[in-house]
């Protein structure tokens, strides 16, 4: 049961007065990570407003002190106008339940102390993905109370105007089942797609012996697979259907008209279309097929064809890009052209540039051929951006860092500068967070808190696997984990960001099949985007401030809305920290 945060305070408070012994309450002020901590990583909770004195690590009963610390030095933290203070319990290394006592001020959630404590975490968010399925029912064997029926079985799905071509005149009805949906709503957009799709893949390549064991107990479970590459086939087999068999090209999305109700995937019954080709679907199709093609040729016996099918599907999806390298989706423009007019997500970019780069490395690298790594400039200018779905250039990055030493010579020569990039990303992101407020990376700037913060979060922890995997050095693992434990409660607002897990979870993200299963507790292991002061929704959020503009209502897409770009990296994020939890001093190594 998850136990709503209201409901535990006052549940608290009533205790304590009914046990005068106990006269200390659940302390809001206390932001930690409610998950927990690895048993040798830095451990660090940071309390809002306390003034200078002890706080003490105690058993959950409060009976018992296991370690006695002092607080730290006052720290403004500049985005929420607030003074805080840490707790640093990093020496306390043994396993345990444990809760945080702030004389005056009361404890904190309880978290664990333990190897393996984010594996929950990794399990729930991949398993977050089964729970975004389409065409399919949910059977309560794998999804529980949150079991439902068929949604979407997209096996009728229309060629909208914008999309028609002589070999599929507009009203042509196509099929393109499976897939998930892309977040709170029930479309499945291509660009979206990508860069989730590429990302769970690069967990699959960096962590091979992790993902293996990471089961999630659904219906492909018992088979070859490890269940991430079922999952991620699930998604895989739906975007194939996306490209145009006569072309190459690539529909931008299938979508209804507008947005569906608040209502059940079964109880959505309206037209689906595929809409407008567009470069930038292209692109991250041919990316995803590339890197697919290379994942899955070792499962040719389970699979047969598949990555040689996957790879001609690149390769002509490239083709078609290169043929037409600036068709972007500009939906308000199409709407002035075409009906239906089209009003859902439009992920739409008006630079390229960034895709071309990710799909002729994907290629590059699956192929060995060195005319796509010659076709783009690797490094067209000084940046190394953080990945999201309309900025996918680092991405590549991180393949070719990935293969180093089994590129080619032309890709080998472009190894050092590769590798001080993304050391360079590392430093930049890291720089200032031990002297932050809440002393995790994220939070540098106000510029980090947009509409899917949490994937920036989740992102900037990547980058730092990234360069600990590329330097071996261990600071990068230990920041790394810093925007784990902002993701799970050592933030500004206090919420772990993800559905079911911690002690104050969203409880009313905006996620139809949560709102409308008729289930108290939202679908669980979902990342909700986090703090966006942009309020693009319009809803009346309990603070504007920059890192506390998050409104826990089903009302608030613009930061409580759940999607598969933020889903991700949060499972790479914990999946790869799981991995490497008894290196670069996050634990000590088991016994032998
Ligand atoms: O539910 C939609 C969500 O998935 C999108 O992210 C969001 C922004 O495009 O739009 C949501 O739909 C809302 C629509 O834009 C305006 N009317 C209310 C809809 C549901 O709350
Ligand atoms: O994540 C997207 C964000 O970067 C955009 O600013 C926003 C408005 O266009 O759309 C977000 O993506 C939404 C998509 O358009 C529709 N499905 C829900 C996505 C998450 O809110």
């Amino acid at each position: 049961m998850v136990i709503n945060f209201k409901a535990a305070f006052w549940l608290s408070v009533f205790l304590a007065c009914a046990q005068p012994v106990s006269a200390q309450h659940l302390a809001e002020a206390i932001r930690v990570n409610q998950v927990g901590f690895y048993p040798a990583a830095p451990k660090v909770a940071v309390v809002v407003g306390a003034a200078a004195g002890k706080f003490y690590l105690t058993t959950p009963d409060l009976a018992t002190t296991v370690f006695t610390g002092e607080l730290g030095p006052q720290r403004y933290a500049e985005l929420s106008f607030q003074q805080t203070r840490t707790a640093d319990f990093s020496d306390f290394k043994a396993a345990g339940t444990f809760v945080l006592w702030i004389p005056g001020l009361g404890f904190s959630h309880q978290f664990q102390i333990r190897p393996g404590v984010h594996d929950a975490v990794a399990r729930a968010a991949l398993k977050g993905f089964y729970y975004q399925r389409a065409s399919t029912p949910l059977p309560l064997a794998y999804a529980g109370i949150w079991s439902r029926p068929l949604g979407h079985s997209d096996n009728q799905v229309l060629v909208h105007a914008s999309a028609a071509s002589a070999q599929r005149p507009v009203g042509t009805v196509i099929a393109a089942p499976r897939g998930w949906y892309d977040a709170g709503d029930y479309n499945k957009y291509v660009v979206n797609s990508g860069i989730t799709l590429g990302t769970l893949f690069s967990l699959y390549e960096d962590f091979p012996a992790y993902c293996a064991g990471l089961d999630t107990r659904i219906p492909e479970s018992s088979n070859a697979l490890p269940d991430l590459l079922d999952e991620a086939l699930w998604n895989l087999r739906w975007l194939k259907a996306m490209q145009d068999p006569s072309d190459g090209g690539v529909y931008h999305k299938l979508t209804n008209a507008s947005f569906d109700g608040m209502v059940m995937p079964a109880e959505a019954r309206a037209p689906r279309y595929v809409v407008q080709k567009s470069t930038a679907a292209a692109l991250d199709f041919a990316a995803v097929m590339a890197q697919a093609s290379r994942v899955l040729r070792k499962f040719d016996r389970q699979l047969p064809g598949l990555a040689d099918s996957c790879l001609r599907a690149s390769t002509s999806a490239w083709a078609w890009a290169r043929a037409h390298p600036a068709v972007y989706y500009e939906q308000d423009a199409l709407n002035k052209q075409f009906q239906p007019a089209i009003s859902t997500g439009a992920y739409g970019d008006g630079d390229v540039s960034d895709e071309f780069i990710w799909a002729a490395v994907e290629l590059y690298v699956t192929t060995k051929q060195d005319s796509y790594y010659r076709s783009v400039k690797l490094f067209q200018d000084a940046q190394t951006p953080l990945p999201s779905w309309g900025q996918v250039r680092t991405l590549a990055y991180y393949t070719l860092a990935r293969f180093g030493p089994e590129l080619t010579a032309l890709g080998r020569k472009d190894l050092p500068q590769l590798k001080s990039r993304l050391l360079a990303l590392a430093d930049n992101l890291a720089q200032g967070s031990a002297m932050r407020a809440y002393q995790t990376v994220m939070g540098k700037s106000a510029a980090d808190y947009n509409w899917g913060s949490n994937a920036n979060a989740a992102n900037q922890g990547v980058a730092l696997v990234q360069a600990y995997r590329l330097s071996g050095d261990r600071k990068y693992l230990q920041f790394a984990l810093t925007n784990l434990d902002y993701l799970l409660g050592r933030n500004a607002t206090g919420y772990c960001y993800v559905t079911g897990c911690g002690a104050q979870p969203p409880q009313h993200p905006h996620h139809r099949p949560s709102e409308a299963d008729g289930v108290r507790e939202p679908v669980p292991g979902l990342l909700v985007g986090g703090p966006n002061p942009g309020r693009q929704d319009g809803c009346h959020y309990p603070s504007t401030l920059v890192d506390m503009a998050y409104d826990d209502e089903v009302c608030s897409y613009a930061s409580n809305e759940i999607a598969i770009n933020w889903q991700a990296p949060l499972v790479y994020l914990a999946g790869a920290l799981e991995t490497l939890q008894t290196q670069g001093g996050l634990s000590p190594a088991p016994k032998k």
